[in-house]
């Protein structure tokens, strides 16, 4: 609650005008007939209250011009800062944690709606790809690549990396993104869909982080394989295993973890699986599940990136 300025200044303390009247209003209308137009109420902005008066206005009740000021500032910025980015304003959240999600943000990276919130963290990326480089995989196939965030990592940990997109636009932003890390030279860009390309495609680990189906993908309380897009979760796994049974997959933090281990023991032979949850700081943001031998082996996140130029 905020305290009443009057309850919190003995009234010794007010000048002997504002003593002699009853209120604090009546006080300042007496400072104004006194002093005229030098006198300017003083508005109570944060926590304080003159009197009865509510927060943010002036001793006449009405929205302090200050008050009025510091509001509408917040709200231009907030629009400023959206379409100078030409980010829509619910994706601000995704834009305030820019730099978890590339460091080099400012460099010059490049995304669109759904790269914001679908854009794997840094972090966690870089745990995905620090993973697998303990194995003794080199060609990593990124299924579903976005604007690249996991492609540009496994490149960073120096692996060849084939990127399968099937929208052109974030192609062209994950080229841009990965020339800003440096690691352009070590990712193969296609454009097409993943699932006709599926057949023709060689490579040791594949690495599926396909739609949620958009930020509302939290509200369910159990995430079922079946939500995935654009196909089953189930499609998508047959489809990987053609090229390679080393699979890791990047699901939702409220994925049913009973129909993920059935991935595993479904398949002939079952598969090894590993299951990660990943935090950035003290929030989860997905579960990862490793198949195959790539579940097996320890994970040497101790291993230090190629250097990234
Ligand atoms: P989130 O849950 O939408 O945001 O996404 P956050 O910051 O956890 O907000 P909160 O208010 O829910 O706590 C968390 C992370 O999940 C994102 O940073 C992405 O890495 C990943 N993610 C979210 N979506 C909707 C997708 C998606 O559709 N596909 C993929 N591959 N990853 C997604
Ligand atoms: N891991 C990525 C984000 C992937 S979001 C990153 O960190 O940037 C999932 C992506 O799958 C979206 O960009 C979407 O355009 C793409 N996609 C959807 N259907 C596809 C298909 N059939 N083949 C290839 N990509 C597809």
């Amino acid at each position: 609650m905020p305290r009443s300025r009057s309850a919190a200044l003995p009234r010794s303390a007010l000048p002997a005008v504002c003593r002699a009247r009853a209120s604090p209003r009546a006080a300042a209308l007496a400072l104004r007939q006194r002093f005229g137009s030098r006198f300017r109420p003083i508005v109570a902005k944060r926590g304080l209250r003159f009197g009865s008066y509510r927060m943010g206005t002036n001793v006449d009740g009405q929205a302090s011009p200050l008050a009025l000021k510091s509001k509408k500032r917040k709200q231009a910025d907030r629009k400023g800062i959206s379409r100078a980015n030409g980010i829509a304003s619910c994706l601000f959240k995704y834009w305030r944690q820019r730099y978890s999600l590339f460091s080099r943000y400012d460099a010059g990276i490049k995304m669109d709606n759904e790269g914001w919130f679908s854009v794997t963290p840094e972090a966690i990326a870089s745990s995905h790809a620090a993973h697998a480089a303990s194995s003794s995989a080199a060609v990593v196939i990124d299924c579903f690549a976005g604007v690249g965030g996991n492609a540009i990592q496994f490149a960073a940990w120096g692996f060849l990396v084939i990127a399968v997109e099937i929208d052109p636009r974030k192609v062209y932003y994950a080229v841009n993104n990965a020339r800003v890390y440096g690691v352009k030279d070590r990712i193969e860009f296609v454009v097409g869909d993943f699932f006709s390309l599926a057949p023709f495609l060689k490579g040791d680990v594949v690495f599926l982080s396909p739609p949620w189906g958009g930020p509302s993908y939290s509200r369910i309380q159990t995430f079922t394989l079946d939500m995935l897009k654009p196909k089953d979760g189930y499609l998508i796994f047959q489809a990987a295993q053609k090229i390679s049974p080393n699979i890791i997959m990047f699901l939702p933090r409220n994925v049913d973890l009973r129909q993920v281990e059935e991935l595993s023991w479904l398949s002939c032979p079952p598969l090894a699986l590993k299951i990660e949850e990943n935090y950035m700081e003290t929030s989860l943001k997905g579960i990862t599940a490793y198949f195959g031998d790539i579940a097996l082996v320890p994970s040497k996140s101790s291993l230090s990136k190629t250097d990234i130029s």
